[in-house]
């Protein structure tokens, strides 16, 4: 990576959390790393609630100042599975004239970012940020054909909403031309309109709704464990899967929701063959000083940064 490269970003330390991810004592340069997470606090066209774009700083600070990089169900910490490096925050301020020049220029980072990651066989983890930053880095990763594991509430499978094309609303209609329907599986939907719903079944896209999920989550744990056999895998999380009383900040959270223990049963029944190509954890928010939701986006990607198909496990 160039230092022209570098200098898309704020670094941890001068971002408002003042940390970067995980306070690990041990220090990692980018070029020993094996994950790099970069934020991109992206709040432009969402609806509803708005405060998104402190998702990274709600993960920085969370993971930095509260919780130990100890994962006591796996007797180990984060860093004896894996190398991670923060790259900080994409600038934005600078091209905040108005909406689609901010959205062509994250389009144009994260391709170029992610794509030098991958190069370099590292795994990119985008902190949003609106989930609109979903079609962007699965864009910029489609040639390595990944099966979308798309956890959310939503489908945001609408081609067009308010106007906007793209938005929160409507990435995975779009990537669909570059990703096909039959590689992406939704997993906690519960809010969808008849012609979105209509389209992903058109498509062929997996679903399980969150009455599935708590009825019998076993049909798709091994759904999962069958599918993710040997298959490069991108995971696409929005917080908002979470029932509504764990996500007390994020713009549109929804009854009827998953539990954190639903949510790593999930995360465990991926088969250890798989290969994680990249990430994003989206449309986190931080709110009046309320930190709850960052800690469960922090405590959920240390659940999915300690797996076999990310780290090929040391432990
Ligand atoms: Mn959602």
């Amino acid at each position: 990576m160039l230092e022209s490269d570098l200098k898309l970003f704020t670094v941890p330390e001068k971002t408002a959390a003042g940390y970067g991810f995980a306070d690990i004592p041990v220090k990692i340069s980018l070029d020993e790393s094996e994950v790099v997470v970069y934020g991109i606090p992206l709040d432009a066209t969402t609806s509803f609630g708005k405060g998104t774009s402190k998702g990274p700083e709600a993960i920085r600070l969370t993971s930095a100042q509260q919780i130990e990089t100890f994962l006591l169900d796996e007797r180990a910490d984060i860093y004896d599975f894996v190398k991670i490096y923060d790259l900080g925050d994409l600038k934005l301020e600078k091209n905040k004239q108005n909406t689609r020049a901010i959205l062509a220029f994250i389009d144009s980072s994260v391709s170029r970012v992610t794509s030098l990651l991958r190069q370099a066989s590292k795994i990119p983890v985008i902190l949003g940020g609106e989930h609109t930053l979903a079609y962007y880095h699965l864009k910029a990763l489609a040639d390595e054909r990944p099966l979308v594991i798309h956890f959310d509430a939503h489908r945001d499978m609408k081609p067009q909403y308010e106007g906007m094309q793209m938005c929160h609303t409507t990435p995975f209609y779009h990537i669909m031309e570059y990703i096909k329907g039959q590689d992406i599986i939704q997993i906690g939907i519960r809010q969808t309109d008849k012609e979105e719903n209509r389209i992903a079944e058109e498509n062929s896209v997996t679903t399980f709704d969150a009455w599935q999920i708590h009825d019998d989550i076993s049909l798709a744990s091994e759904h999962l464990r069958r599918i993710t056999a040997n298959r490069n895998i991108y995971i696409s999380f929005d917080i908002d899967v979470y029932d509504l009383p764990y996500v007390p900040c994020t713009g549109t959270p929804e009854p009827f929701g998953l539990n954190p223990f639903q949510v790593q049963s999930l995360l465990k029944s991926i088969d250890s063959s798989a290969k994680l190509v990249g990430m994003d954890m989206v449309e986190v928010g931080l709110k009046n000083g309320d930190y709850r939701e960052g800690t469960l986006a922090t405590e959920t990607l240390l659940r999915i940064l300690c797996r076999e198909y990310v780290s090929k496990a040391k432990k």
